[in-house]
């Protein structure tokens, strides 16, 4: 129980909703156009609609023959336009919480980071520079698809060395999805000291609404340093990772004693306001609502998602919820919350507030009831997708082929520490900072060492599927999964070991880019092979990634459209350079 209360903190990967929780489906009110079926036709590929105009009452709509019936995975626009944003990362102090001034690692100077924003189909170009003294960085743009990008991806040790101090990186990517999303350092822990930031891609939606509030990023805050959590996390089991110290929700929240501010959102009555929710959590587990105001869910991650209302919510580190909230209550100050699930084994001793208040009333401090919270931490998958790709049925048992994912103390660098480290598929990663595994495809050389993990993908055109079982002597705890370079289809999930007699979901899979992997259980997934690169798959809780919990699959290394040879060589020259005299040594997988 120990060990769950404080490594158990990353239950959550579905939407989990109390049985009472899901209320009512709100359809568009008006569909783009009356030949569309694809919401409740089970097709494999959905057709787009014709031209109509994208507005409060028609958010179903795009342009140019795209709507929201566009699969974005078959079919995106390029609209030629291109975004650009300079982002630099500083060493500073901040003080979120008014608990007291601490070191941060930030994006402009600000926690959050500025938010990227571009429109579906656009070109994003992002000049990243490493401002820090003393570590390395890369960006990885979470959820983005790279389709034919993977030199772009952000991951130091698979996709380009890191930025050593100093230096500059463009990346450029095309934004083929729309939605939510966040971006963040990829560099070991870093993104747990502030180094992250909202992404917001403009598209077509699944429900209507007046007014889009943006991002809402809601995060575990520590008053250490994630390097300093992280050392603690990685020390042998039963050496357990410190809990946070409060969670911040855009940003800000009051701590324990008072001090600090909570944000504070406006609302004006009769309007549907659309709220993006995204946890960029390092470790936590919290069950968001807001009083007297129920949630009508419209996308998961980048995927649309049928609508359905529900008055608390669920999510996994990295994973988003885009909400339309109706506000048609009394007019008042309602509590926004983000509650540690305590039946999840989340510690109870901090929560996040924010307060949400109608324009004709005074901000003031809400005495709004909670809602009736569920009391089990179990998942139940109630989101069901607006794009349908069925599979054939009872392929998984015959195609699977299994990751094991275990727990054990053992060297992460030759000659360190022993540390807890975690393992997929018998191993536990650690990346060469100065040899990615891009530079091998470059070289031609498929002599990989063991600890890249790599794991080719089937031949392009082609499924995969992988079942997640977690080894019965690993520690109970659930993990969040993350695919880069594809979302995946989860066929299923469960509890104790995976038979085959259990009956998966080919029919209504839904598509995501993060998913759990419940505590002692399995996770059935499935992704196709249509994106060459390099592509890792990690636990999202930024200790166990530490800890090595990660493969990389490497697709179609001879299709790989690869980076500019002379800018990747340039990183790495600079980084080897760097790392020579660096003060700090690399002590984990890297990730
Ligand atoms: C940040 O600055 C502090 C002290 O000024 C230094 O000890 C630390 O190594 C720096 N960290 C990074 C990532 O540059
Ligand atoms: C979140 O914070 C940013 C920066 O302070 C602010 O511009 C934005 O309006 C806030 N969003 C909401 C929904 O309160
Ligand atoms: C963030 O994800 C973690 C891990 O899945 C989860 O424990 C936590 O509840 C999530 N936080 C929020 C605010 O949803
Ligand atoms: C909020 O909901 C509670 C419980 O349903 C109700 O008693 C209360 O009157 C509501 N508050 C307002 C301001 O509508
Ligand atoms: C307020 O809006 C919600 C969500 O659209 C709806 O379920 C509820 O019935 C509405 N309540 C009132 C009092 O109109
Ligand atoms: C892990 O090891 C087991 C037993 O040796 C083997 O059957 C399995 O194929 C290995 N898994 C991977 C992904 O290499
Ligand atoms: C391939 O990579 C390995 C590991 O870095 C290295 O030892 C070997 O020399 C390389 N082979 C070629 C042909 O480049
Ligand atoms: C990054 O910098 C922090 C200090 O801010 C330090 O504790 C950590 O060891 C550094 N990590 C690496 C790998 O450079
Ligand atoms: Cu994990």
């Amino acid at each position: 129980m120990k060990i769950q209360q404080v490594l158990g903190v990353c239950f959550a990967a579905f939407a989990s909703l109390s049985a009472g929780a899901v209320l009512r489906a709100e359809p568009l009110e008006k569909r783009a156009t009356s030949t569309s079926t694809s919401a409740s036709a089970s097709t494999t590929s959905a057709v787009a609609d014709g031209s109509c105009k994208n507005t409060a009452l028609t958010r179903g709509c795009w342009s140019n023959g795209y709507s929201i019936d566009t699969d974005f995975d078959q079919k995106f626009p390029s609209t030629g336009n291109t975004v650009t944003y300079s982002l630099e990362i500083t060493n500073t102090t901040c003080n979120p919480d008014g608990h007291g001034s601490r070191l941060c690692l930030l994006f402009n100077g600000q926690y959050p980071g500025p938010t990227i924003h571009a429109t579906w189909g656009d070109n994003v170009v992002v000049n990243v520079k490493n401002s820090m003294q003393d570590n390395g960085t890369s960006v990885h743009w979470h959820g983005v698809r790279q389709y034919h990008t993977p030199g772009q991806d952000g991951v130091n040790g698979v996709s380009e060395c890191p930025l050593a101090p100093g230096d500059t990186k463009t990346y450029s990517f095309q934004a083929t999805q729309f939605g939510t999303s966040w971006y963040h350092s990829h560099y070991s822990a870093q993104y747990g000291d502030g180094v992250s930031g909202a992404i917001i891609f403009d598209g077509p939606a699944s429900a209507n609404y007046d007014i889009d509030i943006g991002p809402y990023p809601i995060t575990d805050w520590y008053y250490q340093t994630a390097a300093q959590v992280n050392s603690l996390a990685l020390q042998n089991l039963p050496g357990l990772p410190p809990s946070a110290n409060n969670v911040l929700i855009n940003g800000t929240n009051k701590n324990a004693k008072g001090g600090g501010s909570y944000n504070q959102v406006t609302l004006q009555s009769g309007k549907k306001y659309r709220l993006r929710l995204i946890n960029t959590s390092a470790d936590n587990y919290f069950r968001v609502s807001i009083d007297n105001h129920t949630m009508l869910v419209m996308t998961t991650d980048f995927v649309p998602i049928k609508p359905f209302a529900a008055s608390t919510l669920l999510i996994g580190i990295g994973q988003r919820f885009d909400v339309v909230i109706n506000a048609n209550q009394t007019a008042g100050n309602y509590w926004f919350r983000a509650n540690p699930a305590s039946d999840c084994d989340s510690q109870n001793d901090f929560y996040g507030r924010a307060v949400w208040s109608y324009s004709t009333v005074t901000v003031g401090t809400p005495t709004s009831p909670a809602w009736s919270e569920s009391s089990t931490c179990l998942q139940s998958q109630l989101a069901d997708p607006y794009w349908y790709q069925p599979f054939p049925s009872g392929t998984f048992s015959m195609a699977a082929k299994d990751l094991d994912l275990t727990e054990t103390d053992a060297q992460v660098i030759p000659g360190g520490d022993t540390v807890t480290v975690w393992a997929l598929g018998n191993s536990t990663m650690n990346v060469d900072y100065e040899k990615p595994t891009l530079q091998y495809v470059m070289d031609g050389n498929t002599s990989y060492a063991a600890e890249m993990v790599i794991i080719p993908t089937t031949s392009e055109g082609n499924w995969n599927y992988w079942l997640i079982q977690q080894a019965s002597d690993a520690p109970a705890v659930p993990h969040p999964i993350h695919l880069h370079g594809h979302d995946f289809y989860i066929l299923g999930s469960g509890s104790g070991m995976y038979s085959s007699s259990v009956s998966l979901n080919y029919a209504t899979a839904i598509r995501r880019d993060t998913a759990s992997v419940p505590a002692s259980g399995w996770l059935a997934i499935s992704f196709s092979s249509n994106n060459p690169g390099a592509w890792l798959m990690h636990c999202h809780i930024a200790w166990h990634a530490s800890g090595g919990l990660a493969v990389q699959f490497l697709e179609a290394p001879s299709q790989i459209t690869l980076p500019s040879t002379s800018a990747f060589e340039a990183t790495c020259k600079n980084w080897n350079k760097y790392y020579e005299t660096a003060y700090w040594r690399k002590d984990d997988s890297g990730i």
